[in-house]
């Protein structure tokens, strides 16, 4: 067997057998459940290019709304040469490794600001990022002795974010949106990243980086930041982007860190 056979290029997705193209999908119609409605799910997944499609599984949602799953065949394929994605380009380093690149080259902490902007209150990624505690068996930033930490929490106004970060000296400033509805995310994001270039000297402007489960990694300079990280970040990932960005790449310099004039 040759190594195009086991990583071909062009994909079919996979069911039951190799290339039948099976995918599954679910959805809520706002109709009760009734044969019309499994006739509806049918109909919208056959115009999405799913033919044939068999509706898996019904269940009302209330009296008003259905939940579908559908199972069918897609005749698209996939071009893998065609994907483009964000690769990571820096390494991933140990929690001991940071900490020497820090005290070697900064030859002091780096201090990262954090916390969820706008009306935004799901604190758990930002805080499995930044608490010791951490996520996926990786200690958060709070673990490393070379970082120090200022988590705000929940609902920051993007002008308590950059006072506090003006205060601190920060040398990073993470913010956390996972609340996306009518594209608060995009709409949040933005806003701060512009009140950060507003206040701050271009050569001094603290690390921006943005996390969430629905960004789209490719973001960054649409967001006016440095960084956007997705869903199953983990803080080694973090830590490691922060020392190739402010510590190997562009050392902070101490006299103008923070400052704002
Ligand atoms: C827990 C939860 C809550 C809790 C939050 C508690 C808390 N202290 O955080 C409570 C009950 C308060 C809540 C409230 C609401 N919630 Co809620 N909630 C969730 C839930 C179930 C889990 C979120 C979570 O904790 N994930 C676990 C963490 C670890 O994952 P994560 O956030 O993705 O973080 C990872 C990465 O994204 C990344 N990351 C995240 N942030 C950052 C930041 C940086 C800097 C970096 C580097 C990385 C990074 O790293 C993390 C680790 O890998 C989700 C549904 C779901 N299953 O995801 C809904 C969900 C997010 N909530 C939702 C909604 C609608 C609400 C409410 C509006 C409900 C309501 N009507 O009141 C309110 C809003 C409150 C508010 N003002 O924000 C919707 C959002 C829909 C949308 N399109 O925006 C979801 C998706 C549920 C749904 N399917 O409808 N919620």
């Amino acid at each position: 067997m040759s190594s195009s056979d086991l990583s071909p290029t062009v994909l079919r997705p996979y069911g039951d057998t190799t290339g039948d193209g099976m995918v599954q999908l679910s959805f809520t119609l706002p109709m009760p459940h009734s044969k019309l409605a499994e006739g509806a799910a049918t109909q919208l997944a056959v115009t999405m290019g799913i033919d044939p499609a068999l509706v898996v599984h019904a269940k009302a949602m209330g009296p008003a709304h259905t939940f579908f799953v559908v199972y069918g065949r897609v005749n698209h394929l996939v071009d893998v040469s065609q994907v483009r994605i964000v690769e990571r380009d820096y390494a991933l380093l140990s929690p001991k490794e940071i900490n020497l690149a820090v005290r070697k080259r900064l030859r002091r902490r780096l201090t990262v600001v954090g916390g969820c902007i706008g009306t935004d209150a799901h604190t758990v990624g930002i805080d499995a990022i930044l608490n010791v505690k951490g996520f996926a068996g990786e200690k958060g930033l709070e673990y490393y002795r070379e970082l120090r930490v200022v988590n705000l929490g929940a609902q920051v106004s993007v002008p308590q974010l950059v006072a506090r970060a003006q205060a601190e000296r920060a040398d990073a400033v993470l913010v956390s949106q996972v609340v996306t509805q009518r594209d608060a995310h995009l709409f949040n994001t933005k806003e701060m990243s512009a009140a950060f270039r507003e206040a701050y000297p271009a050569a001094t402007r603290p690390l921006l980086i943005v996390g969430g489960p629905r960004f789209d990694e490719a973001m960054a300079t649409d967001l006016g930041v440095d960084r956007v990280f997705s869903r199953g970040t983990t803080p080694g990932e973090v830590a490691s982007y922060l020392v190739h960005s402010l510590v190997t790449a562009r050392p902070v310099r101490e006299e103008s860190r923070g400052s704002n004039v």
